[in-house]
């Protein structure tokens, strides 16, 4: 198999490519599909296997009261902030196996080559396995990493319900995470750093046949929910006038924020209505009640936000029109993280050594590095993935592919863990 090498330390893949194959058969959903959601009990036995392999590298491991898992090699001088790497392992529905688990298992590999070639670390290293990076059970991404960083309070968690009404408290609790959630916010200056090693989830690495993507800026998402409530009523006897038809008010939206994004003035626009629930569901009652959920983002947060007011404007004259009420909730609005030059640098240096090709550019996606680059100096390594492919099964990053962007990781984390 294929190896990458730093300084003589060999990343193996074997022992990582193999690793990926035992996380992604821990899914509710037969492979090459993974489904993997937050407090599930796939999520809690991927908890499990985690914590034994930490373990078994020799390193230490705490959960935080809302799920973040610490994985920690202390260093010679541990009262110094830490270095930080990580990503998360829980899964959208039918995802793949690559998102998130490359930097959770590829940061394990990183600490463990650097352990097995001798690294003595002055400051210590923390893997941190985010919790709910994904927004599937709670309506919001990064959750773990928000509350980390003190961009959602405990109260605006605690206020979240999953689809099936329970409580992040309810959730947490049987999940075994203990505490208060206000003991989840990081102090000033708790790490030193954060590299978080992360596909592309787009096409241009592999496009391009570039190992490395240096990551300077992540774009701005912001999401949010329309609850439309018409009138309902019998297909056949309610004549067409008279109709105030929630799911087409709904629809006409959809296409307005597909509108408002092509035509924002900005090409890094992206308006996703992903989610949409129709009551009563039924083929002849007129839909009276629609859930929409819309993800909308750009690099620029002015040209997002000026769209979103104009999707804001045009909801309102579209449910005027059409008789339809709205309440409009907005599930988060964040601005975009700027990685820090230094570590970009840093980054773009150890490609170099690792003989890796590389090249600067903004992640679309978002990551906890997003909210990890308000309390600490952060910056992500991109790595390739078939033909950009990702939170679908046929997701695919190679394992040369993955060994290079653990070189380039190790390299970052002895450089940091050095001094
Ligand atoms: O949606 C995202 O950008 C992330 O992959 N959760
Ligand atoms: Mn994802
Ligand atoms: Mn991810
Ligand atoms: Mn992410």
């Amino acid at each position: 198999m294929g190896t990458a090498s730093l300084g003589g330390m060999k990343v193996g893949v074997s022992r990582l490519d193999r690793e990926i194959d035992e996380l992604a058969a821990i899914s509710v959903h037969p492979a090459p599909a993974v489904t993997r959601v937050i407090f599930s009990p796939e999520d809690l036995s991927a908890r499990e296997w985690l914590t034994v392999l930490a373990k078994e590298a020799g390193f230490l491991v705490r959960q935080d009261p809302v799920g973040n898992l610490f994985i920690r090699w202390e260093g010679s001088e541990p009262c110094l902030p830490a270095v930080a790497t990580g990503s998360h392992t829980d899964a959208i529905p039918n995802a793949g196996k690559y998102d998130g688990v490359v930097g959770v298992l590829g940061g394990l590999e990183a600490m463990r080559v650097l352990k097995e070639g001798g690294h003595v670390p002055k400051r210590s290293i923390e893997l941190i396995m985010f919790t709910s990076e994904e927004p599937t059970r709670f309506g919001i991404g990064c959750l773990g990493s928000r509350l980390m960083a003190g961009t959602t309070s405990p109260e605006q968690a605690q206020a979240l319900r999953d689809p099936e009404g329970r409580s992040l408290d309810e959730l947490r609790e049987a999940a075994g995470c203990r505490g208060s959630l206000g003991a989840v916010k990081l102090s000033t200056g708790a790490y030193k750093a954060f590299v978080e090693l992360h596909i592309e989830q787009g096409p241009l690495l592999e496009a391009a046949e570039i190992d490395i993507g240096v990551v300077e800026k992540i774009a701005a998402p912001s999401a949010f929910r329309l609850l439309l409530k018409g009138q309902g009523g019998h297909a056949g006897a309610v004549l067409m006038p008279g109709r105030k038809d929630a799911f087409l008010a709904a629809a006409e939206i959809a296409l307005l924020v597909e509108k408002a994004a092509l035509e924002s003035g900005s090409p890094d626009t992206v308006g996703t209505t992903g989610l949409v629930e129709v009551k009563p569901g039924a083929i002849n009652s007129i839909p009276c009640d629609v859930k929409m959920e819309v993800d909308f983002r750009d690099t620029n947060k002015e040209a997002r936000d000026k769209a979103l007011a104009r999707i804001g404007d045009g909801t309102h004259a579209i449910c005027k029109r059409r008789g339809v009420t709205v309440d409009w909730q907005v599930i988060n609005q964040d601005p975009p993280a700027l990685c820090d030059p230094s570590l970009v640098a840093l980054v773009e240096a150890q490609a170099a050594k690792a003989g890796c090709t590389q090249q600067r550019m903004i992640s679309r996606a978002y990551h906890d590095s997003l909210f990890m680059a308000r309390v600490c100096p952060t910056v992500m390594i991109f790595i390739p993935c078939y033909k950009g492919y990702s939170h679908r099964p046929d997701e695919y990053s190679s394992p040369e592919a993955i060994a290079k962007g653990v070189t380039v990781l190790a390299g970052c984390l002895k450089e940091l863990s050095a001094r």
